[in-house]
């Protein structure tokens, strides 16, 4: 006989899980439900079902909330022969693939089967076939309305696997956080993982909460309005799906070893595995529940600072922790004194109602304003971009005209510069002549087409805009839209040598779908000694408040307020760039 690995809780979980959804297909009563708040108790429990079942048997199973005689029986069986005879018999009654069906938001187990039956309806792609023939409309009990939302749910389940943006995602989870505060006996909430580390995307979220009265928090987390389904609900974790898909992971943790768990659980696993192989090089161990020393005595573990400063280390800041140099650093005393959050002195690009933004100058400059930044240039998109009526020469005078006009009105407020978002044409040359670039202070220069031209060409196009004694910083550099269109095919090295060569500052756009610099370019863009800035991309005042994306991007690529242009005083600002 070979052996077996033992399931993970995780995985007899998900065996349950799928026993409930085809009894509930075949519209057995109760069972289905028993079956779920099972699966849910183990997929929280923090020991491994099969490490008790072996060493308790059926008796120790019956222990676990939930768990009654017939799931114990399933249970054993499942873990001594790896199958369950039951769930074999109900896959083959209804042949259908029930982890792909059930991903589409509004079907059910009952709809599946009487998709299964009446159109023969198996799986994703016999899905997709029935809807776009119009045949689930025709059925009972479904109708026009259904077949369209099963649609956009297929088009929504080809996407997810994918990860989320952080940005759309954050706003979200601080909700969710900000609400299990105020449950009763709740201390803390705060978000860990790569939420927390502020990458551009998440895969799941995860939470950490310390309080004395965890069955109550984990109730109203499980009970949240927002939630799709529940993955695991025990007393000191739990987990949920959420709309649009995005898994929200719950830990409670204890005041005590608070820092040890909460350093664990932000990671990266990388520096995880990096910090406790210091712990160990001391002779100690290093653990999610505490740092202890050689004789296993706790030293530290309450706060994060305690666990690098008994490791001799300077605090390291959640958006470096990537095991790329930060762990080495902080032993030197060497990190960089990072870009703080809300520290921009003015916006280099923004649209107005004069192309494809929502609001008038004058509402973004006072947006701007209220947002505490000094100055902010206007940016609309140029000609060759005609649906957004893109500015030529004499609109783009009238604006400057315009700017004239609400600067007097506006002084000592806020200072608007002119400025443009200027297309690159294919090959290299820009939307407007160099007469008008002249006359601006500042311009942007952006690929927004040809985005497949093969590396060789697009870089020598984009290297030949860069090189124009007009064009100041090159916008959202790799075009990328994350989830929708990958990065244009740019030698970044290359890029990166020639802003350095030709004093082009490159710009982080803080727009969450963007995030473009990526983090590993803005690091070397600083190591090559190129400037910054850090852009809101802003089509409406409410985007102003995306600029800590943006600044979050940048911490990522270990950047400094002196590398950041906008985070200068204005004259300095303008002394950066090409003309001076
Ligand atoms: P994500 O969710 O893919 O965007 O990335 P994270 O970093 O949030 O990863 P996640 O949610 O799987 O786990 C949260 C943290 O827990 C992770 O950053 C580090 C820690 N962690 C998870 N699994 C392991 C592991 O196997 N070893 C170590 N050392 N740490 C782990
Ligand atoms: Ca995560
Ligand atoms: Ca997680
Ligand atoms: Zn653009």
């Amino acid at each position: 006989m070979t052996e077996r690995p033992l399931p993970s809780n995780q995985e007899v979980a998900e065996v349950l899980r799928q026993i409930a959804e085809y009894l509930e297909m075949q519209k057995v009563l109760f069972k289905p439900r028993a079956y779920q708040r099972a699966a849910q108790t183990i997929a929280a429990l923090e020991a491994p079902v099969a490490g008790t079942y072996a060493q308790g048997g059926r008796k120790a199973l019956m222990e676990i909330p939930g768990v009654g005689a017939g799931i114990a029986d399933k249970l054993e069986e499942f873990l001594k022969t790896g199958r369950i005879k039951e769930y074999e018999a109900l896959k083959k009654e209804t042949p259908v693939r029930l982890d792909e069906l059930s991903r589409i938001e509004g079907l059910g187990p009952k709809s599946i089967q009487k998709l299964y039956q009446e159109l023969g309806v198996r799986n994703l792609k016999e899905l997709e076939a029935a809807a776009r023939a119009g045949k689930i409309a025709a059925l009972e009990g479904f109708g026009k309305k259904s077949e369209e939302k099963i649609l956009k749910g297929i088009g929504f389940a080809a996407e997810s696997g994918t990860r989320f943006i952080l940005g759309y995602a954050l706003p979200q989870i601080e909700a969710i956080a900000a609400r299990l505060r105020k449950v009763r006996g709740v201390e803390t909430v705060t978000i860990a993982g790569s939420s927390r580390r502020r990458r551009d995307t998440i895969g799941d979220a995860d939470l950490l909460a310390v309080t004395k009265e965890p069955e109550a928090v984990m109730e109203s987390f499980v009970a949240m309005p927002e939630v799709l389904s529940v993955i695991a609900h025990g007393p000191t974790k739990s987990s949920v799906k959420v709309r649009p898909g995005i898994n929200i992971d719950l830990r409670v943790v204890p005041r005590e070893s608070y820092g040890a768990t909460l350093n664990y659980f932000t990671g990266s696993k990388a520096h995880n595995v990096a910090m406790r192989q210091i712990a160990m090089r001391r002779g100690g161990k290093l653990n999610e529940y505490g740092l202890f020393d050689r004789r296993g005595k706790a030293i530290a573990g309450a706060s994060e600072q305690d666990i690098y400063q008994a490791l001799g280390m300077d605090y390291v800041e959640p958006e470096l922790r990537e095991d790329t140099g930060e762990i080495a650093a902080a032993a030197r005393h060497a990190l960089p004194k990072l870009i703080p959050y809300g520290s921009l002195m003015g916006d280099l690009q923004t649209q107005t109602d004069w192309t494809d933004g929502e609001d008038s100058i004058e509402a973004m400059a006072r947006g701007a304003m209220a947002r505490g930044l000094h100055y902010l240039v206007i940016t609309d998109h140029t000609k060759r971009l005609a649906m957004t009526h893109g500015l030529d020469e004499a609109r783009l005078l009238k604006q400057m005209a315009e700017i004239d006009r609400l600067n007097r009105k506006l002084a000592g407020k806020i200072r608007i510069l002119k400025g443009s978002e200027c297309d690159i044409l294919k090959d290299g040359s820009l939307d407007l002549p160099d007469r008008a670039l002249a006359k601006l202070d500042v311009v942007g220069i952006s690929v927004h087409s040809h985005f497949n031209l093969p590396r060789a060409e697009q870089t020598a196009r984009v290297k030949r805009a860069m090189a124009n004694p007009h064009a100041d910083i090159l916008f959202h550099p790799t075009a990328r839209l994350i989830n929708r269109r990958p990065p244009i095919e740019l030698d970044m090295d290359e890029i990166i040598r020639h802003a350095k060569n030709t004093g082009t500052v490159l710009e982080v756009n803080a727009l969450p779908e963007r995030a473009d610099l990526k983090d590993e370019y803005i690091r070397a863009a600083i190591a090559a000694g190129v400037k910054l800035s850090i852009d809101s991309d802003a089509h409406a005042v409410a985007h102003f408040d995306l600029l800590d994306y943006g600044i979050a991007q940048a911490r990522r690529g270990w950047a400094t307020k002196g590398d950041i242009v906008n985070a200068w005083p204005l004259a300095k600002m303008r002394a950066q760039l090409k003309q001076g």
